[in-house]
């Protein structure tokens, strides 16, 4: 393709608004342009990219068995109305009238859509297992959409939904499209960690989320130095790894006491909505808020202040108590009222503060031992690019999406459901790859393969050898971007740097002579070379 006839509209200077590094470049290169807040249009260099993304995610689904299909990304609200959800969601929901002043929403998601399409035809177990997916458009109407494509407000995702009629069925799926996921974002070349995550309101119970790491990233993961653990920092266990101290333990309130950091127990308080919970902890941990109302099975917890309500740590009546394991460390420790005064000392947890059981509650930190047992805790900054939930039967059994089992019983499909955020892929490629004078596509999804640069196309014999130089390797199949521009031979520079194909080829001063110059983007090394033998070197990096 000639670059004088392409819609690259490339940019010296950093627009304003770009707040992270993947916002600027693939602004500043041409590849994505803002509509409106978290709304874009992907220009030819982002499309050629957004296109190859989906290529590899389409191979890998197929491979799967899974069957791609298209929804419709109105859709009527009767459905969300019979999973409750357009009561649930509030003004993120994007909805709309028709003529007729019918409701409708802008799809954040398929469950519904896809449940409602498929349950006249799902009613046997002989017809399942069943995965289908989609690439399509979703609008979620985010109150600070940010970031570029990573935060955006329409943005393309991949959304698989598989129906089971069992848990084992569901459990493969579940295995098979995590792996998918591992072959797509190793495709992608990207630097990422499945991490166990907490399934919040999607209901269901395992959940993967599929993170790339990036400073700019939203979610905080703990992941280890020594084998494949990860996991979001709220889910993140925390290894037993209290041993019993040989301290004489004090009587409750007499003698002296040490008030030293590791003597503290702390108390936090929550309400479920129904009960009140006392969660101990030792002062140097942070109680994690995800934990208590996991292990609670809550369906809310909030926080409360310890001025709210009265309570006797010595008789905690029907307030619900937790402790975390770490106090089981503590041996005759004191706890300090909300004014810092000791409140009772040589306090001893399972003596004095009805704890039966010790629980794991509090925040990993880093340089904890992984829970695997393998290498020690590092937390980094990740983009959630995919996650996979197994639902259950929260969809099904809300839209009567029912089968008739091996003994004609009729029972709710299980589903599992899967998405990968494609233009938030992009994002991530463009956030690991690259550097100050732009981006570094890896081969696999690079918008062309090789920029030829007529130095000069005013000059005949550079022009002529560029051309001979891109039909050759067009032969070969490789995808190549010619810049044969009338602009100073600098700003094209300029322009190869922040575009980012993997290979330049620049035929220059030395093209008299069939010399030409190769620069490897990923690297920054270049080097001269016979123009007779560029088509082979670039043959041989490229594959
Ligand atoms: C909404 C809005 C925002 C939402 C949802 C619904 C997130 C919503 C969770 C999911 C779960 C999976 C299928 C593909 C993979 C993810 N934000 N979620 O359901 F109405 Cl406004 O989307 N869906």
């Amino acid at each position: 393709m000639k670059q004088s006839q392409l819609f690259i509209p490339t940019m010296k200077e950093n627009p304003a608004d770009a707040d992270c590094a993947s916002h600027r470049y693939l602004y500043r290169a041409g590849f994505i342009r803002q509509n409106a807040a978290g709304i874009y249009s992907y220009l030819p260099l982002g499309h050629k990219v957004l296109q190859k993304i989906q290529a590899i995610i389409r191979e890998e689904m197929n491979r799967t068995g899974a069957q791609e299909l298209l929804m419709p990304a109105i859709q009527p609200a009767e459905l969300w109305h019979e999973t409750g959800r357009w009561d649930v969601y509030g003004p993120e929901l994007m909805r709309l009238k028709d003529r007729h002043g019918r409701d409708f929403a802008l799809g954040a998601t398929h469950e519904e859509l896809i449940t409602s399409l498929t349950r006249d035809f799902l009613n046997s177990y002989k017809k399942l297992p069943m995965t289908l997916y989609q690439i399509q458009a979703k609008y979620r109407d985010e109150r600070r959409p940010r970031f570029g494509l990573l935060r955006g407000r329409e943005f393309l995702m991949k959304d698989a939904y598989s129906f089971h009629s069992d848990e084992v069925t569901l459990d493969q799926s579940y295995e098979t499209m995590f792996q998918a996921y591992k072959n797509i974002f190793n495709r992608c070349g990207l630097d990422f960690r499945a991490v166990i995550a907490d399934s919040g309101a999607m209901g269901g119970k395992d959940t993967h989320e599929f993170m790339a790491l990036a400073d700019v990233g939203e979610d905080t993961i703990a992941f280890s130095s020594g084998s494949e653990y990860a996991a979001n920092i709220e889910m993140a266990s925390v290894m037993d790894t209290v041993s019993p101290t040989n301290e004489p333990v004090q009587v409750l309130d007499t003698g002296d006491y040490d008030r030293s950091d590791e003597k503290e127990i702390h108390v936090s308080f929550f309400t479920t909505g129904s009960t009140y919970v006392a969660v101990y902890s030792r002062g140097q941990d942070e109680v994690n808020d995800v934990k208590v109302k996991n292990l609670l099975e809550a369906d809310v917890l909030d926080d409360v202040d310890a001025s709210e309500l009265t309570f006797d740590v010595l008789n905690p009546g029907d307030v619900e108590v937790l402790a975390d394991q770490g106090l089981k460390a503590v041996v005759n420790g004191f706890i300090a009222g909300t004014n810092g005064e000791v409140q009772h000392y040589n306090v001893n947890p399972e003596r004095d503060l009805g704890i039966e059981s010790f629980s794991d509650v509090r925040m990993i930190q880093e340089g904890d031992p992984s829970p695997d047992g393998h290498g020690t805790i590092q937390f980094a900054q990740g983009i959630e690019i995919g996650q996979v939930f197994k639902l259950g039967t929260k969809y099904s059994e809300a839209m009567g999406a029912e089968f008739l089992d091996e003994n004609g019983k009729s029972k709710p499909l299980k589903m599992g459901c899967y998405g990968i955020g494609v233009s938030r892929t992009l994002s991530a490629v463009a956030e690991q790859y690259h550097d100050d004078d732009g981006l570094k596509w890896p081969v696999s999804i690079a918008p062309f393969h090789v920029h030829v640069i007529a130095v000069n196309p005013k000059k005949m014999e550079q022009m002529e050898l560029a051309e001979s130089i891109y039909k050759d390797l067009d032969k070969q199949g490789h995808e190549v971007l010619l810049d044969d521009r009338k602009e100073r031979a600098g700003v094209k520079f300029a322009d190869a740097d922040l575009i980012g194909c993997p290979v330049r080829v620049t035929v220059g001063k030395r093209a008299a002579e069939g010399i030409v110059e190769v620069k490897i983007r990923a690297t920054g090394e270049s080097f001269e070379s016979q123009a007779s033998e560029v088509i082979h070197t670039i043959a041989q990096y490229l594959n």
